[in-house]
């Protein structure tokens, strides 16, 4: 937690149903008005290949914020935003018109059922290691520093949208 009693958190955003970069950019804002979140910014945005996962390509980007909520309450303010993009959960891992899920939040290590921080899928997926390393290149997962985690993501197709 900073000086101030905010804490800085990662963000992942995911689309793949309807227009998949207007919703990204949609719900970045939104979260970005959220009561509790300051200081947000929106890495570039990128098309990817579905990664365990079927259905039309994803568009994929990474906020970071500052915010005075608490995890729980970050994760349900999500919810809302997906929840607004007509979000739907008919099996896991469908397609989604938007997936927004907490991947560092501070610190913070969290395994509860309803919510696991640091992400547990975050270090091998390209879809998330890029646009994070496009706003914070020196961070350092517990699994490794980013460019070596997306060494070992090079199957995984990835462009700039
Ligand atoms: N999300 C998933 C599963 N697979 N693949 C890509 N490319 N992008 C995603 O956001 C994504 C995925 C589950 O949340
Ligand atoms: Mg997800
Ligand atoms: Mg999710």
């Amino acid at each position: 937690m900073t000086a101030s009693g905010t804490n800085i958190a990662y963000v992942g955003l995911g689309a793949n149903l309807g227009d998949a970069s207007a919703t990204v950019r949609a719900a970045a804002h939104e979260l970005a008005i959220a009561p509790g979140v300051s200081g947000l910014v929106l890495s570039p945005l990128y098309r990817s290949a579905p990664v365990d996962a079927g259905g039309p390509d994803y568009i994929n980007a990474v906020v970071c914020i500052h915010t005075t909520l608490d995890p729980n309450d970050l994760l349900r303010a999500l919810q809302a935003i997906e929840h607004q993009h007509g979000r739907l959960r008919p099996y896991q891992n469908a397609p989604r018109t938007l997936d927004l899920d907490i991947l560092l939040f501070g610190a913070a290590q969290i395994d509860t059922p309803g919510l696991t921080i640091p992400h547990p899928r975050m270090h091998e997926r390209a879809f998330v290691l890029r646009p994070l390393q496009d706003l914070a290149p020196d961070l350092i997962l517990a699994q490794g520093a980013l460019p070596q985690l997306l060494a070992q993501c090079a199957g995984q197709s990835i462009n700039p949208e």
